[in-house]
């Protein structure tokens, strides 16, 4: 059996293109998992730790039969091949790869929590996600509403369009 999940991508370093790109097709390449949708690319502005470089986002919906634990593990190795090295929080990097939703799957662990903690307040994560998410509920709450509320919501700039199924 395997679940729809949605993920996010962040880069700010190197060429935020490719890594996002190269990231996507080594998450195509996880066993049991497979790309169905991907965002179109947005240049957002930091959040959180100011002192750095925009960010490209992204997110995709995913299938995979690997269980959330499973898919994280391979989440980090394919974030280590390009080149991750975890310092500051919320700071620089060339690859950042979140688990947003997994089916309706709820938990919360030290190393993973579903959903994302933060998702419902972050406009880099939600305008991506909407141009591949089906439903339009997020925790019940509709997700035009969520980007609305977004203190990042103008830092949100289309800056590749090309949704893909
Ligand atoms: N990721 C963070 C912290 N701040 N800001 C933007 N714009 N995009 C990100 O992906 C991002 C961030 C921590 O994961
Ligand atoms: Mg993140
Ligand atoms: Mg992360």
């Amino acid at each position: 059996m395997s679940d729809t999940i949605y993920i996010a991508l962040g880069s700010n370093m190197g060429n935020r293109e490719k890594n996002i790109e190269a990231a996507i097709d080594r998450i195509g390449k996880v066993e049991g998992t497979r790309i169905v949708s991907m965002s179109s690319l947005y240049e957002t502005e930091p959040v959180g730790y100011l002192d750095q470089g925009r960010f490209l986002n992204a997110a995709a919906r995913i299938e995979s039969t690997l269980s959330p634990l499973d898919l994280l593990k391979r989440l980090q190795e394919v974030e280590r091949d390009l080149g991750r090295v975890r310092d500051i929080q919320w700071g620089p990097r060339t690859i950042d790869i979140d688990i947003l939703l997994y089916g309706d799957l709820e938990m919360d662990l030290p190393e993973l929590t579903i959903p994302h903690p933060r998702m419902e307040v972050r406009a880099f994560v939600l305008v991506p996600l909407k141009d591949v998410y089906e439903i339009k509920l997020i925790n019940g709450k509709d997700i035009n509403v969520l980007i609305d509320n977004c203190d990042d919501r103008n830092d949100v700039k289309l800056y590749r369009c090309e949704v893909s199924e």
